[in-house]
């Protein structure tokens, strides 16, 4: 039987997790067998840690992108093949990933097409950065990580502006008209994650599909390369131990205080991401690039709990780790103590895909 795969890109913080598990829920309660893929360019990812927390299969494709490990990424659907025979895997790739149709879809179509059906491309944008990038702004990224938001765009089937709670109807609507102008060729709608609204109709329109892929990128590497460098990538896993600690208020505490640290050095945020787990419980706590703060669940109190961060910030990732080292120091005090797991920081290399195809298969 063939699995059906559906590759949903999109900016860092577009809402790609959430709409992942939003998306796995609602196929799980039509009977559907889901899996999904998550990526990384190192390891220890808060967005594994929390879909696996909600009880889904996961795997992870860390240390690279998909595309510039094909086979990476080819082998974690095997083996989700192989032990849990989804109906449908969902896969998100790196946010500031692009050039997707040609190094992952027509590849897939092409190797794959005995186990693979594959669903046309999705693409996410949050309206707050989505905005200010439509009318020729940078959306408070460096030019050349805009450019890669762009390039993004360009090459998706299927277009998303997520969020859709969150913003005015009216305002959504403007710019559903303009995003659908600009990118002809692709089917433009809203979602939300949170009410559910468009995602049933989102879903009924992609797995029914199969013109995957129907763009290729001109894209130019040097750029895409520079976009990505100049995002500091952090990712780093602690155990903290203290009497009777209140998880949420650290939690809250940590990403807050990065907030300003970020402000002051006028460094663009892509996302910042923190999970805190207490055996059954945890926190999760976002930071997003207009500096809106969310916190979700409740990691409650305790004597001990694992700290995940993930940050993706313009700066060099040397000053990153200091930065995140520091306020973490500064959040325990003298009443926690840390137990590093792991902790890595990287700026990404130049991307360098498995393969590239210059024609839709
Ligand atoms: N109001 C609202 N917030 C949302 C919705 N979907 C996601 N968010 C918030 O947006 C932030 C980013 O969401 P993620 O799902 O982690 O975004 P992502 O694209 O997976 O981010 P990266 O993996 O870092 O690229 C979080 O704070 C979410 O709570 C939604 O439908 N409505
Ligand atoms: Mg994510």
């Amino acid at each position: 039987m063939k699995t059906k795969l559906l590759l949903v890109g999109g900016f860092l913080g577009a809402g790609k997790t959430t709409l992942l598990w939003e998306t796995a829920r609602f196929l799980m309660k039509q009977g559907k067998k889901v899996a999904l893929i998550t990526n990384d360019q190192a390891p220890e990812l808060v967005d594994s840690a929390l879909l696996q927390n909600e009880g889904l299969e996961v795997a992870e494709v860390s240390g690279s992108c998909f595309c510039c490990n094909f086979p990476g990424f080819a082998n974690a659907i095997k083996e989700l093949r192989l032990n849990a025979a989804p109906d449908v895997i969902i896969a998100e790739p790196v946010g500031s990933c692009a050039d997707l149709s040609a190094t992952i879809i027509q590849p897939l179509k092409k190797f794959y097409q005995a186990d693979l059906e594959v669903a046309p491309f999705t693409v996410l944008a949050d309206p707050a950065r989505l905005t200010p990038i439509m009318k020729g702004d940078n959306g408070g990224l460096h030019q050349d990580a805009a450019y890669i938001y762009h390039k993004q765009l360009e090459e998706g089937d299927v277009i998303l502006l997520t969020k859709a709670d969150a913003y005015s109807k009216d305002g959504l609507d403007q710019l559903l008209l303009k995003v659908t102008a600009e990118f002809a060729g692709a089917n433009v709608s809203k979602v939300s994650a949170q009410t559910g609204e468009g995602v049933e109709a989102w879903l009924e329109d992609v797995l029914t599909r199969t013109d995957a892929g129907k763009r290729l990128l001109d894209i130019n590497y040097d750029i895409y390369a520079h976009g990505e460098a100049v995002l500091g990538w952090l990712n780093g896993t602690l155990l903290v131990k203290g009497v009777q600690t209140d998880w949420d208020a650290f939690a809250k505490n940590l990403l807050t205080a990065l907030d300003s640290q970020f402000k002051a050095r006028h460094a663009g945020i892509g996302h910042v991401k923190v999970i805190v787990e207490n055996g059954q419980q945890y926190i999760v706590g976002n930071l997003a690039g207009d500096g809106k703060l969310s916190l979700r669940h409740s990691a409650g109190s305790s004597d001990e709990a694992k700290v995940i961060i993930n940050a993706r910030v313009e700066m060099a990732p040397e000053e990153l780790d200091r930065v995140v080292r520091s306020e973490v120091t500064a959040q325990l005090g003298d009443k926690l103590t840390e137990n590093v797991l792991a902790w890595k920081y990287l700026q990404p290399g130049r991307p360098n895909p498995t393969h590239r195809f210059d024609v839709v298969v």
